[in-house]
């Protein structure tokens, strides 16, 4: 009996390492949910860390996920700017942290661009008491005043749920081509690797002790219209 209890237990922590963590699949674009990884460049891990984060504070993988770096067939979805969208996991954030949205304007075509240009910050989901949105969707507006152009769109939540471990990224990009746009320069801008610093204090907080209410969401200001 004792035996079989055990068996059990060890079934159940394999099943938990290949469905573990989450990841943003699918986007939404002007009240239209397209199937995952249609226009969401899908990382390079094999299907058992699909869904894992990234870590290294010093990667290019920091930008759009492991082997995010190339299109790899993802499609580019068409937008106004001021559109709403939405990004849908595979399952809900259960890793206490803020999430962030962040654009960077391609040379060219998205299609071919790596994410090594600026990146702006359009909007932080931080604490709100000392806890943080946790949801299966999150959803945010392409600024009306960026220019007209091609762009990744990168969403990014920052799991600080194991204090003294490594923070973990889980980060997804879309490929979308902005309309109707209009002529800011937005900043400020920040590289990735580099805009996420091993002695930030949004980053090496322990979320479990004391007061969230000076909390600062990490990477660069929220640029607005
Ligand atoms: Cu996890």
């Amino acid at each position: 009996m004792k035996f079989s209890v055990t068996a059990i237990a060890v079934a159940v922590m394999a099943a938990n390492s290949v469905s573990g963590h989450y990841i943003f699949q699918q986007f939404s674009a002007g009240g239209t949910k397209y199937p995952a990884w249609k226009y969401i460049r899908r990382n390079t891990n094999p299907a058992w860390l699909q869904n894992g984060p990234v870590t290294d504070l010093s990667s290019k993988d920091l930008r759009c996920n492991v082997g995010g770096g190339v299109s790899n067939g993802t499609e580019t979805v068409t937008m106004k700017a001021g559109d709403e969208f939405t990004f849908t996991l595979d399952a809900a954030v259960y890793h206490a942290g803020p999430t962030s949205l962040y654009m960077s304007k391609a040379p060219g075509k998205v299609e071919d661009y790596d994410g090594s240009g600026p990146w702006f910050k359009i909007f932080d989901w931080g604490p709100s008491g000392n806890s943080f949105p946790m949801k299966g969707s999150y959803s945010g507006n392409i600024p009306k005043c960026i220019p007209d152009g091609e762009y990744l769109l990168r969403i990014q939540q920052l799991g600080l749920h194991n204090p003294g471990a490594p923070p973990q990224f889980y980060i997804s990009c879309a490929q979308v081509k902005v309309t109707n746009g209009g002529n800011a320069n937005p900043s400020p801008t920040a590289l990735i690797p580099g805009a996420f610093k091993a002695n930030d204090p949004g980053y090496t907080v322990n979320i479990y002790s004391g007061s969230l209410s000076n909390y600062v969401v990490p990477g660069p200001a929220v640029f607005k219209c």
